[in-house]
């Protein structure tokens, strides 16, 4: 697809995915991206949200360092690199520092808020000390980071002008010891997301991964919406952006393949459910969602926030009990004005 200067106007999510989609290999010309963004002079802060990544952000860290290395002395494509920790216990932080990142732990930001809640609440945070016009967030588990990851999905929010939320498209193979599944992972966003838009959101249903962690906006579009803790940051982020800017701002780009870090099944249960309660959030504030069986009390008593998990085990039948607040964090603008 060429990359067209359209002007921002309602669209469906084929005209959407015809449009607005994007290849890396368009954005590989580092010279006219630093150009393009020097031209601009925009900066460009670059959020890894760490928990026990170790073995993968050093190397992560150094591919950003390369990618600014590539394009012209004096005008890095990032310009800022941050790493925000959830105390890990595997030296993550340590090899931050090493390889050059800015590192924070996510609980001493904005502390008076009492300890953080999950990844969403540590990418909400990092919002409070990123200085980038353009604020970029990378997962920091990623095995096979490339190049075109940062290039990538910088490429479409510094040369197309109406777009201001990049995200991320990729495979995502599943690897299980000796097996490779070529596209078995992402369970969630196929189980989960996906379905889930089609009903609700049809809107964002052209987007191949609604739940990648690699993405970018200005700053003053994240500073504009709320942010859902934990993993239910990434749907909440789809929902808002789309309410605030409209799908003609949005855009994905194609970044190739990407090995994750896979987690259990088990654990995926409850990631879907965070997925689901994001949207159900989302739907009860548009009205369109009636959760309190009797309408005289208020929604807060009504938090889904246990989750019980009727697993077998070889002990046995067992009701697992997982207790996860969803907390809706305030726009980071209101905050920053506040304090
Ligand atoms: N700071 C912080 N980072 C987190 C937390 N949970 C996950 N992450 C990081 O967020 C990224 C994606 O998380 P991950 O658990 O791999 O989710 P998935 O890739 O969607 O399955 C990785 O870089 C994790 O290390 C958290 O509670 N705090
Ligand atoms: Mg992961």
């Amino acid at each position: 697809m060429s990359i067209d200067e359209r002007a921002i106007k309602p669209m469906d999510a084929a005209e959407w995915f015809r449009h607005r989609s994007y290849d890396h290999a368009q954005f590989s010309d580092l010279e006219d991206l630093a150009r393009r963004k020097c031209e601009q002079n925009l900066t460009v802060s670059l959020v890894l949200p760490c928990r026990n990544v170790a073995d993968t952000v050093g190397g992560i860290i150094d591919e950003i360092q390369a990618v600014n290395e590539r394009a012209p002395l004096g005008a890095p494509l990032v310009d800022q690199i941050l790493a925000v920790d959830a105390d890990s216990e595997d030296g993550t932080v340590d090899v931050a520092i090493r390889h050059g990142a800015e590192v924070y732990s996510e609980n001493e930001l904005l502390s008076h808020y009492g300890g953080a809640h999950g990844k969403g609440d540590a990418m909400w945070r990092s919002l409070s000390v990123a200085r980038g016009d353009l604020v970029m967030y990378a997962d920091a588990d990623t095995k096979n980071f490339e190049p075109q990851f940062i290039y990538g999905t910088l490429g479409p929010i510094i040369k197309v002008p109406q777009i201001r939320y990049v995200k991320a498209a990729y495979r995502r193979p599943f690897k299980n010891h000796e097996t490779l599944e070529q596209d078995g992972g992402g369970r969630v966003t196929e189980l989960s997301t996906k379905p889930l838009f089609n009903l609700f959101y049809p809107e964002l249903t052209g987007f191949v991964q609604p739940l990648a962690g690699e993405f970018v906006a200005d700053r003053e579009l994240f500073n504009s919406i709320p942010f859902l803790t934990g993993y239910a940051v990434e749907t909440g982020i789809m929902i808002d952006v789309l309410k605030k800017v409209g799908l003609g701002a949005m855009a994905q780009v194609d970044l190739g393949t990407r090995q994750n870090r896979h987690q259990h099944l088990r654990d995926l249960s409850r990631m879907s459910y965070a997925v689901l309660r994001a949207v159900a959030r989302r739907m009860r504030q548009e009205g369109r969602l009636q959760t309190v069986r009797d309408p005289s009390l208020p929604d807060t008593l009504f938090q889904f926030s246990d989750y019980l998990h009727a697993v077998a085990t070889p002990d046995g039948l067992k009701l697992q009990e997982h207790v996860e607040e969803l907390v809706e964090r305030p726009p980071m603008a209101e905050v920053l004005r506040v304090s």
